[in-house]
């Protein structure tokens, strides 16, 4: 049985029965099993080679099993796992001291998921608008932008349109309104008439899960100029799109927007550890006080160590010019092929998506079966669109491998 096997020890069918057979069906996998990982590349138990072209939605941004943070991880689990925060621990204060310099705010609230972030984001948001705007108890408002993802709790499926995140989920948590994305006058509008109620603005610079939905120029600094013209706050869900992806540090950064509170998770731990952390300044943090917001796991020392050896590649691998660099010549490559099933390539750095126009009954879907086939890995977000973000530390010898792969799918169909 295991004789063809490279790779652990059971086989790719295997694998997929299993987790078909005990695992709950919330997820449709396209049909690959990895068993193994390194820098931009995985391979399946059979030992069959493949180009990640997903990175775990942009969590693995510094590579798999990046060796820095292997090493910080199993020095750390050697010394101290987990302490709670009932006591001090060593490291948790020096990681602190670590990310608020790495992105420039005063203080840090870590957790674990991303969604758990966008929640104390939401929290904090509140708490800010009852104590420091004088929001009528209970009447604060959080503004969201249609199309949005921002994770799976029920307070942030309230926000959501998307009917497969909804549907069944009921009742929603009150006190959101949503506004078109890429719409600043949508924002003013809203705000001219209940901005007294409102406490932030959550949104994502670029929405992932809308396709790669790149906003015009512009549209951030708008939303910005008009919260702080109506004294709500400007929340960046930057989960996906921060720590170099876009080829900023943040996708913020494009338009000089330094958001209030800054939501950060996937590769602040480079795909490592659950990592996430909600950054701002102190006039903001401080409303939340001893006993009103953890998590047992969020702060602790592992993941302190891993997030900060995987923010140090960052700097010292040169990723963020590297994702824009490559990102740029990505989509070049992609809009010269000029191939009729492609019908618009967009992104930013190496966060890039293309929109395919199906053909004789052939949908992203298809293309990805294909390309999956041809040794690339990727996935298809809302039947016409696919998302490329590789890890950011592929070699631009390696960009140009995988461009062939998917410009050969393509003139085979
Ligand atoms: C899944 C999408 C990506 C996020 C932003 C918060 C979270 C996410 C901007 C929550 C998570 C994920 C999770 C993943 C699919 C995925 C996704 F296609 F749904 F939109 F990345 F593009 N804010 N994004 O993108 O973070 O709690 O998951 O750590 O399987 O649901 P989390």
């Amino acid at each position: 049985m295991s004789e063809n096997l490279k790779y652990g020890s059971i086989s790719s069918a295997e694998a997929m029965e299993l987790e078909n057979k005990y695992g709950a069906h919330n997820y449709h996998p396209l049909p690959i099993v990895i068993a193994k990982g390194e820098g931009a590349k995985v391979w399946d138990p059979e030992g069959n080679e493949y180009f990640d072209f997903l990175s775990a939605y942009s969590a693995v941004n510094q590579g798999h099993c990046h060796p820095k943070i292997i090493n910080a991880l199993i020095e750390q689990a050697k010394t101290l796992t987990l302490t709670s925060r009932a006591f001090y621990s060593n490291n948790l204060g020096e990681y602190e001291k670590f990310i608020t310099e790495f992105f420039g705010f005063d203080m840090v609230l870590p957790m674990n998921s991303g969604a758990e972030a966008v929640e104390t984001a939401i929290k904090l948001s509140r708490k800010w608008g009852y104590e420091k705007k004088g929001i009528e108890n209970g009447k604060a408002v959080i503004v969201f932008a249609e199309g949005n993802f921002h994770g799976r709790t029920i307070t942030i499926i309230s926000a959501s349109g998307d009917p497969d995140c909804r549907e069944g989920f009921g009742p929603f948590t009150p006190g959101i309104h949503k506004i078109p994305y890429n719409n600043a006058q949508a924002l003013e509008e809203y705000l001219s008439a209940e901005g007294k109620h409102v406490a932030a603005f959550i949104v994502e610079p670029i929405q992932g899960e809308a396709g790669v939905f790149v906003p015009d120029d512009g549209y951030l600094k708008s939303c910005y100029d008009i919260c702080k013209k109506h004294n709500v706050l400007f929340v960046a869900d930057e989960v996906q799109t921060g720590v170099a992806r876009t080829g900023r540090l943040l996708a913020c950064d494009y338009e000089n927007v330094r958001p209030d509170i800054l939501i950060l998770g996937k590769a602040i731990s480079g795909g490592v550890y659950p990592v996430s952390a909600v950054l701002a300044d102190k006039e903001i943090m401080l409303v939340i006080k001893p006993g009103q917001h953890g998590s047992t796991y969020g702060g602790n020392p592992l993941a302190c160590a891993v997030a900060k050896a995987a923010l140090e590649i960052v700097k010292d691998e040169n990723l963020i010019e590297k994702a824009f660099d490559l990102g740029k010549i990505f989509r070049e490559e992609l809009e010269q092929f000029n191939h009729p099933m492609i019908k618009l390539v967009r992104g930013r750095g190496l966060l890039n998506a293309i929109v395919v126009e199906p053909k004789d009954g052939k949908e992203a879907w298809d293309v990805c079966v294909l390309l999956k086939e041809a040794g690339l890995l990727c996935k298809p977000t809302h039947r016409h669109i696919i998302r490329f973000a590789p890890p950011l530390v592929i070699s631009e010898e390696e960009l140009r491998q995988a461009l062939e792969i998917i410009k050969g799918v393509f003139n085979a169909l």
